[in-house]
Order: C-alpha cells, then structure tokens, then sequence
C-alpha cells in the first residue's frame, strides 16, 4: 500500500516563511551545515559557483543571497555529507536496490568510488580507473560506433561537454542525444525555422524595460523560483503579466521574496494580472484568438484611417508571411477557438488588449508548450504574436523559453547535438584533423527505440536518470539489460544504474561546487543560462572523495584508452588546464566565444550574440516568418471517458531527484503518488477525494500501460484534465508519443482512462511495482 498524501489548500504566496522552513528542513537531512557557512553566499554570484538547479540568469549585481528555496535544496543535495562506499554495494544487490524507490536510491549520499557490476553476485565491485577506462575503451573498440550512443544531461559544464563530443565524434559517433531531447528541442527546432535562433532572444535587462510579460506553461515558483524576481519587480512597476496555465499554479499569483523582511510581513506581490486556465494543448489556439482580435483591430484602425496597431514597418522591412498569417486568422471561427482554447472570447479579448497597449513584450513558456504533439507549432506560434507588433530585437521584448538543467543549453552550443547541421563538423575536421561522421545521430526517442529493437548495444551518460526520464518504462527497463555495454558518470545513485547491461560501469564524478584541483591548481568552468549569458563557476568545496575524479578527467581518461593518439588533441593537457578547453572551444566558435577565458567572469555573464537580438534573421530567406499553424485545433479527446494527463514536477524535485514527497504550493503532502481532477469529472465518475484510482494508458497499440494506487485530489483544473507526477506516471506515455517535428515526448497530454477498481487483468504485466517509502 502506498502512504496516503495529505492535501490541505496552500493559502501562503510562495516565497515567504514556507521557503526558509523548507530550506532549514533539507540541510537538515542532508547533514550539511552550511547555512552559516560561505557557501550558499557564493551561489550565482561572479567568482562563486553556478547553481546546479536551473538555468535562470545570473543578474550582474546579484541580491546578497542569489538562490531560492530549491536552488538551496539543490546544494544541499549535492554537497551532502552522506556517502555510498564500495560497502553500501557490497551489502545490497541490484535486485534489492531495484525495489527502493528513486528519492531512496539518491538519498543515500554521493558516489566515492569507480564501481564495475558483477553478475554473478548481482552487484557492483571496485575497481581501479586505470582498469575501467581500459575495459570501456576495448569494449567500444569492438561496439560499431553506429550502435553506440552518447548521452548528456544538462548539468555538465561547456568544457566537459566538448571533451565529450568530441571524443565521440574521433570515436565514430553522432548519437548524442540529451535531456534537451526530452524538453526544449521543440524549442530548438521551432525557432530557427523562424527566427534563426535556437536559443530565446530576452537578456536579463529585458525584464527592467519590458511594459507587458506573457506567460505560457511554466511553473515558476517551483523550476526557476530567482525569476520570481524580476517578474516581481516587473509587477511592482505595474507591468501586466498574463498567464496562460491549465492549472493555478500559486507562484503565479503571488510571490514574497523570502529575503525581504517587509514583505515577509507584508504579504507580497501580485505576479500574474491575467490568469486564463486554457485547456490542455490548447496554447496555440488561445493565440490565434488574441492575434485575430490585433489583426482585426489593425483592419478597423486602417478603414477608419486611425493610427495602424500592427508594427508596418517592421514587418514590412523584417518579416515574411503576414498576409496569409493574417488571413488565417480572420477566418478562424470564434467558436472553434474557444472550443479549441478552451478561453472564452472575451478572455482572449483582454490578453489582446493588453498585447496591444504595450510597447514592448516579452513572452516566456516552458514544459507546457514543448511537451506537446503540437508543441513546435504552438513555440511557433508565440513568434507570430510576437512579429505582429515587432517584438523581437528591440529593448524589454522578446522570445524567452524557460530552459531546464542549469548548462543544457551550453552543452548545445558546444556540440552536444545529433543533428550534424547545428555542428561545425568541418571546423572540427580541421583542427583535429579527423573525418568526423557525417550522418544524423539518434535523438533520445530514436535511441530508446534502438534499445527495443536491439540495433543500439552500447549506452555512454554522462550525467542524467535516461532510464527514469524516459517514456515507456515496462518496456525499456527490460530491454535494458540487452545492452552489452552502460556506463554512467554521475555523482549520486539513480535507476539508471542500478539496471545494468552486460558489461556495466558505474563511474564517480566531481559535482560543480567542489574544488576541482589538477595540474595548474584548482580549475574553473563554465555554463551558459537561459539567456545565452555565459558564466564561470569555481568548485568551493572539498572533494567528497580522493577516488572521484572531475568530468574532464573521466571524458580524458575514456578518450585515451578508446582512441588512437592523435598530436592534435593532448588530453592530459587538456585535463591539467581547462583554459586550454575554452580557447579550443574559442577557436571552434571564434565569434560566439571571442576572449572566452578573458571574459568568463564578466558580472552577469557575458552574452553570446544572436542575430535574432539584432534583428539579422539566420533564416533561408533572411526573413523573420510569420507561419500558418496547420494544428492549432487540433481535436481534443472527445469526452468517451478519456482524459487527458499531463506529467509535471512538485516542489521537492529536481526531475528524477527527489527531494522529498511534497508539493508544497499545490498544498500535497507525503505522497506524489496522487492525480489531480476537476471535482464535477469526480463526480460525474463517481468518485471521492481520497479515492484511489488506475490509470491506463488510451493507446490502441497493443501495449499494456498502467499505474495503480493514485489517489484522487480535487483541484482547480478544466473538466477532462488530469495531473500527475513525473517521473511516477512515465510509464503510461507510449514512446511513439511525442512531438511532431522534435520528437520531445508529449508528457503534457497522454490520453488515458481513469479506473475507480482495480481491473486485475491491467495491473498483471503492467507498471513494474513500485516501492514505496
Ligand atoms: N526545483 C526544480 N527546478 C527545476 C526542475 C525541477 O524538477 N525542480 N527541472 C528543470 C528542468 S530540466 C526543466 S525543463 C524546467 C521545467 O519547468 P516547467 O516548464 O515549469 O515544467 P513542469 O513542472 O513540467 O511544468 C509545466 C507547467 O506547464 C503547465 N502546463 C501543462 N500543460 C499545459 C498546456 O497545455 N498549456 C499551458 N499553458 N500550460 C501547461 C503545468 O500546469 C505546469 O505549470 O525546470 C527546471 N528547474
Ligand atoms: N513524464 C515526463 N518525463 C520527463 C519530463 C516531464 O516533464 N514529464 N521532463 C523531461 C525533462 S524536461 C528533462 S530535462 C529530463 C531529465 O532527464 P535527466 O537529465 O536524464 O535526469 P535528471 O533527473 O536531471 O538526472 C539526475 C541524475 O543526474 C546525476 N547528476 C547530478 N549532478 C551531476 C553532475 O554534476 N554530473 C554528473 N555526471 N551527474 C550528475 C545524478 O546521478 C542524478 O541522479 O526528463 C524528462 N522526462
Ligand atoms: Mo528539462
């Protein structure tokens, strides 16, 4: 039986005594003592170390201390003083192990020594790095590298990152997919196609000069709380901020900042002044809504000879595609579009209204626009909102996607991509005189799909849970062990590991607050936010063990036993110096990375230039593109007793890390094993709250999925939605189910079918059991 959650109404604003309590409570846990200490005041701060939690801007002049509750949390976790020794392993088999449950498995402590699995005792012994290195190097040796793929989460620095891909493309491969294949490569595919950029246009300054933010499928509060500063003082100044969420997400309301003591007494600050609960998917669709009623109004403003509302001039000398985008729009029915949107007109009216006051806009989303089947057209569909009044490249406007893990996008931008056309394949030809595979890699679905079919026989993480983060879960897991080979670098115990293949290493790294000390003395590095600022970050704390080795060292140490010596890569110089990485990186990228070691430590990072921002469109036609969505309606489940689930994260998480059961702002408690539901669909399926349920997945392909044991929690959610939580719910999304175009799995809509009693035949080879804590 799983623990029941308590559920009880959140009436705090976020921020406020709540975050302090939860900060105080995890240092607790994780037997840190680090509140008084230096530490925490190093947090995003020029000299100090990066956050490892999300990839929010680092202001120049930060607040005195620039972290928030999870930010806290984050360190916390990473630091912590708990260890898992050869002992801890010689004690538990990866049968057993299998059974606890992921906040178990991580809470445990960080990883100390480089472990390879034996079979035959079911668990991980000792070995010596020389020995690791030598065995992955001769099994990839004998893997075709086609077969091989090499995987990234977004925590490793830009310099780590690089070793990486490059040791995998000397080594064969273009397989480097990412956790930016699960998240916002809708994003990268999107806005390059019209925009020609893959990254967001906003600068941190923006924010002081915007007069209007839009708000698409993000929850702020919990995924990237420090920009719940400047959306506070936005608010303050009066600036309107419409919100567009299926679910009330309380951050979005209001918001106390935890380290201002007269609003801790004061009660805080409004943030959202709109909040439209549109229908799942059903962003694209609210968008045309507002775009219709500015396009119509401009056509009223140009038969009445008053002045035009759309910007002419920019979309004269900057654009392409506004007539028929425009035509679109005016025969779009209001009818479909509220159906569709699920907002009525004159909801979409006021966002339009407020749209067209500004002068400058910026808009923002997040996983609830990218995790979508339609999720490119709707990315897409927030620059045609934009174009039409010229928000792009100009002060206080802009596109801002909200990225994930705190260096995913660096890790892009130095060549951590399957898709050969985002690399400079020649460049790296030349300077490290190889050929370098010209074929597209697999993206994170292409390869799971590798893994089911067999085709994929060696798996490389360099970071990540790939096992937890992925869809389809009753099939994967046991593919798994088809693998002839895993190896996963990673700083503390996951799924992911404890699954092994045939040959299995399991290898301790450095996390980013450590003190990473080599041959020239204790080394930098760097990563780039969600505004394509790059900053450094110096390692503050001791090592948590002489064994664990940095990112760089282990990537060197790989690369050295799989690859013939090459005079033009000198690895173990490499390792001993990072500023060596940053001026290869340089030379790679001499205009996005010029003066790379010089500038690393500018106050607020230093941008990386982006002709988006300037209004020079990287597109073929040299044009910003106004596009026709050809999905924005896209028909919902018809109301035959499916509903729609989306996955989303709690406050105690940091993806597959939990922290702990609770999701304080949506006032859940001891559990994350809940679904949450409008109260007239309880009622119309009869059931309570407190209700247990069965979820089964609607696919029609012949595969089991289901999840049992969810308990009902009432919520103020639109009719035929539901919400759980991610990872627990992973199960159920099919891997075929993902987003045209990017193939991000859609985990913001699996269709699914909600049993109040349990139908026997569904739980037998169904979801793998799960422990519980
Ligand atoms: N503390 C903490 N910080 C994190 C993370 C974490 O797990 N914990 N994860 C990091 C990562 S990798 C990422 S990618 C980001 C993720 O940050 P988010 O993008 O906020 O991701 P989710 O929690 O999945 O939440 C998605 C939001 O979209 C809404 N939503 C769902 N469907 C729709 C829809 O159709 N339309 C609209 N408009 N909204 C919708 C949900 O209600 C929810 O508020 O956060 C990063 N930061
Ligand atoms: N259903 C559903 N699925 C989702 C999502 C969703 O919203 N719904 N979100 C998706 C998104 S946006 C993302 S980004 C992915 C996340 O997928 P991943 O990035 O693969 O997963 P994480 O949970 O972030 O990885 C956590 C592990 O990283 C390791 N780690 C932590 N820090 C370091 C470090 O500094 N170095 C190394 N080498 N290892 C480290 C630790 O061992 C830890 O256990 O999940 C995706 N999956
Ligand atoms: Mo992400």
């Amino acid at each position: 039986m799983r623990q029941k959650a308590k559920v009880e109404t959140y009436d705090a604003p976020a921020g406020g005594w709540g975050s302090l309590n939860a900060v105080m409570h995890i240092l607790t846990q994780e037997e840190v003592a680090i509140l008084g200490s230096e530490i925490l005041l190093k947090q995003n701060k020029p000299g100090g170390f990066m956050c490892v939690s999300c990839s929010w801007a680092k202001p120049a002049s930060p607040h005195p201390v620039e972290f928030c509750e999870n930010g806290a949390k984050a360190t916390a976790w990473e630091i912590t003083g708990k260890t898992v020794t050869p002992e801890f392993f010689a004690q538990h088999t990866l049968t057993e192990l299998r059974n606890w449950s992921d906040h178990q498995l991580e809470e445990q402590g960080r990883l100390t020594h480089p472990m390879r699995y034996d079979a035959d005792s079911d668990r991980y012994v000792a070995v010596d790095w020389s020995e690791a290195f030598r065995e992955i190097g001769n099994e990839l040796n004998r893997l075709d590298p086609r077969t091989v793929i090499m995987y990234t989460s977004g925590r490793a620095s830009s310099e780590a990152s690089y070793m990486y891909q490059l040791f995998g493309r000397m080594y064969g491969t273009n397989n480097f997919p990412d956790s930016s294949n699960m998240c916002h490569e809708t994003t990268s595919v999107a806005l390059p196609q019209v925009i020609g950029s893959p990254v967001g246009t906003v600068l941190l300054k923006d924010f002081e000069h915007t007069d209007c933010i839009f708000f698409f499928g993000h929850n702020t509060t919990t995924n990237a709380p420090r920009m719940l500063h400047p959306l506070q003082e936005a608010a303050q100044r009066g600036v309107p901020i419409v919100t567009f969420n299926p679910l009330r997400e309380r951050g979005l309301e209001r918001f106390v900042n935890p380290q201002s003591p007269v609003q801790m007494i004061a009660g805080g600050t409004r943030i959202s002044s709109q909040y439209h609960q549109v229908r799942i998917g059903g962003d694209a669709a609210a968008m045309v809504g507002i775009c219709k009623w500015v396009i119509e109004s401009d056509d009223l403003a140009l038969a009445n000879g008053s002045a035009r509302v759309v910007d002419v001039d920019f979309i004269q000398q900057h654009t392409a595609g506004f007539e028929e985008f425009a035509a679109f729009c005016r025969a779009q029915d209001w009818h479909e579009i509220e159906r569709a949107s699920g907002l009525s007109r004159v909801a979409m009216r006021d966002a339009a209204n407020t749209y067209m006051a500004a002068n400058a806009v910026i808009a923002n989303y997040g996983m609830g626009v990218t995790q979508h089947k339609h999720g490119v057209e709707t990315a897409k569909m927030i620059v045609n909102l934009l174009l039409l009044r010229g928000n792009i490249g100009k002060p206080g406007a802009g596109i801002s996607p909200i990225r994930g893990h705190s260096n995913v996008q660096g890790q892009r931008t130095v060549g951590i991509s399957e898709k050969t056309k985002l690399v400079p394949l020649d460049k790296l030809g030349e300077l490290y005189g190889f050929e370098p595979p010209r074929w597209d890699g697999l993206t994170t679905v292409d390869a799971c799909q590798g893994i089911l079919e067999g085709d994929v026989r060696g798996f490389l993480s360099l970071g990540g849970n790939f096992v937890r983060a992925i869809p389809e879960r009753s099939l994967m897991e046991p593919a798994w062990s088809g693998l002839r080979l895993s190896v996963q670098i990673a700083t503390k115990l996951n799924r992911s590991h404890i699954v092994p293949g045939e040959v299995t290493y399991l290898l301790p790294c450095l996390g980013r607050i450590e003190i990473d000390e080599q041959a020239s003395g204790a080394q930098a590095v760097s990563m780039e936010d969600s505004t394509a600022c790059i900053h450094g970050s110096r390692g503050q704390r001791e090592p948590v063990a002489k064994e664990a080795l940095s990112e760089p060292a282990i990537v060197a140490g790989l690369a050295k036993a799989t690859l013939k010596p090459n005079p033009k890569v000198d690895w173990d110089a490499w390792t001993g110096d990072y500023s060596k990485v940053r001026d290869a990186i340089e030379r790679t990228y001499p205009d996005q990375f010029r003066d790379f070691n010089q500038r690393m430590f500018e106050p607020g990072g230093f941008p990386r230039p982006l002709g988006a921002r300037e209004r020079k469109w990287k597109t073929p036609n040299g044009k910003a593109n106004f596009t026709v969505p050809k999905n924005a309606f896209a028909p919902p489940q018809e109301n035959d007793g499916v509903y729609e689930l989306m996955t989303m994260r709690a406050d105690g998480q940091f993806n597959t890390t939990i922290y702990n059961e609770d999701d304080r702002f949506r006032g859940i408690q001891g559990s994350r094993y809940v679904i949450l539901m409008n109260s007239a669909d309880m009622e119309a399926d009869g059931l309570k709250s407190g209700d247990t349920v069965t979820l089964v997945t609607e696919a029609g392909d012949g595969v089991e999925r289901s999840l049992s044991e969810l308990q009902i929690v009432p919520y103020d959610i639109p009719r035929r939605t539901i919400a759980g939580y991610y990872p627990e719910c992973n199960g159920l999304i099919p891997l075929w189910h993902y987003a045209e175009g990017s193939k991000v799995p859609a985990a913001k809509s699996v269709p699914v079918r909600v049993f109040k009693d349990v139908p026997p035949e569904i739980i037998e080879g169904g979801e793998i059991p799960i422990a519980t804590d």
